[in-house]
């Protein structure tokens, strides 16, 4: 094991080389394991370190999957089916190069602009920012005032907590380099009259109407960043706002971690409203094994893809959707489309998976196959996952 440690010390100077601590929970033993793990821009390749044995646990490997604008710390990243929460960088040099401008902040889609969330994360990745967590909640009075609480004195006070809480929202976290003012200037100026005067390709010149409904929200600093966030996303105990599932006349859609982590969810939401589809509840997980096989069980011995179904869906994030159809009898499962991508390629093109699947496993979106099962999926999510 030395002689392995040995060689990434003497290659430090031959070769690039980037340096974390990462963190992941082995269900197996139910502890949480320490890492080093070295990334080689080179050729791709990863090599893993436990800390606490300094033993070498993954030997260097070429894995093309990982890709350097992934790797910064608070992201989290799946290595050959592992997901490990990155805390820390390894070193002064890897932290220089690659953590340096890297922010999170809060992005809230207010009620006026709900329908539009599928352009609006579109124009999200397009900026090179991330979507790492994402709740449609409805805020009541008292949440609405304890957000905006800076704002308490304002004379416009009232009438924005009247229009924040008139429906759902969508918090967001966002994540990539100067995330704080990358998205301030998505967002564009705070009157969406002088936004279509001043900068009319920003979102609130697009989907807003005036100086209250604006259509979107963005921390306007670091600090307020990380209390906007607790807010919604609490670090410690609780889940913050409650979720909006109705668990009534609506079934399941889970957006596929590969599709996620591909940037195609704006593309696929966007597709879903088109098709006459109203989401009413949206939030991101991040499963692990024992919860995806839980939620497939229908399909273990049944379908031949069960376990690369599993895998694939604890592979990283993945967008869990509660979906009500339009009138009449056109269901999801329509839109969803053949299981095959190549199949629906041919059969349908228009269908989510011909546009966006890639294989059988991948194929950008799981969707409730039996008429019995709409509730019970949409509740694992809703109502266990977020219980
Ligand atoms: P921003 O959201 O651009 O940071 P803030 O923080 O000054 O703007 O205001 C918070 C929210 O309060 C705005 N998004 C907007 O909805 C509302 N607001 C701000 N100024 C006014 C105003 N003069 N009249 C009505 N609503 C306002």
């Amino acid at each position: 094991m030395h002689s392995s440690i040995h060689r990434c010390i003497s290659q430090k100077d031959s070769e690039e080389r980037y340096a974390f601590l990462a963190e992941w929970y082995d269900p197996s033993a139910a502890l949480m394991r320490r890492y080093q793990l070295l990334y080689y821009p080179r050729d791709s390749s990863v090599e893993m370190i436990d800390i606490k044995n300094q033993r070498v646990f993954l030997r260097r490997t070429k894995y093309d999957e990982l890709h350097q604008e992934d790797l910064f710390v608070g992201n989290r990243i799946n290595v050959f089916s592992r997901q490990l929460n990155l805390i820390g960088y390894g070193n002064q040099y890897t932290a220089d190069i690659l953590g340096s401008k890297k922010e999170r902040t809060l992005a809230m889609i207010k009620p006026d602009a709900i329908t539009k969330v599928g352009e609006i994360i579109q124009l999200i990745y397009e900026a090179n920012l991330i979507v790492t967590k994402a709740k449609m909640t409805r805020l009541s009075w008292k949440q609405a005032a304890d957000f905006y609480t800076e704002h308490q004195s304002k004379s416009f006070f009232n009438n924005l907590l009247q229009f924040v809480t008139c429906g759902p929202v969508i918090a967001m976290e966002l994540m990539g380099d100067e995330a704080v003012s990358a998205w301030r200037k998505l967002l564009g100026p705070t009157d969406s009259g002088v936004a279509r005067k001043e900068a009319a390709t920003s979102l609130r010149a697009q989907f807003g109407t005036d100086g209250t409904r604006n259509g979107a929200h963005g921390s306007d600093s670091l600090a307020s960043a990380a209390r906007e966030l607790e807010f919604f996303f609490p670090s410690t105990t609780g889940h913050g706002p409650a979720n909006t599932a109705t668990y009534k006349d609506t079934t399941c859609c889970v957006i596929k971690p590969h599709a996620v982590s591909e940037g195609l969810t704006g593309k696929i939401l966007g597709s879903i409203i088109d098709a006459g589809f109203e989401i009413t509840a949206l939030q991101m997980f991040n499963m692990d094994k024992a919860n995806a096989e839980e939620f497939l069980e229908v399909y273990k011995g049944v379908v031949a893809e069960y376990t690369g179904m599993v895998a694939e869906l604890c592979s990283g994030a993945c967008m869990a959707l509660e979906i009500r159809p339009p009138d009449g009898p056109k269901t999801f499962r329509e839109l969803c489309g053949p299981a095959d991508p190549e199949i629906a390629r041919h059969l349908r093109p228009y269908t989510l998976r011909a546009l966006y699947g890639k294989s059988k496993v991948q194929n950008a979106v799981h969707c409730t196959d039996l008429p019995e099962d709409n509730v019970l999926e949409v509740q694992y999510f809703f109502k266990i996952l977020d219980g």
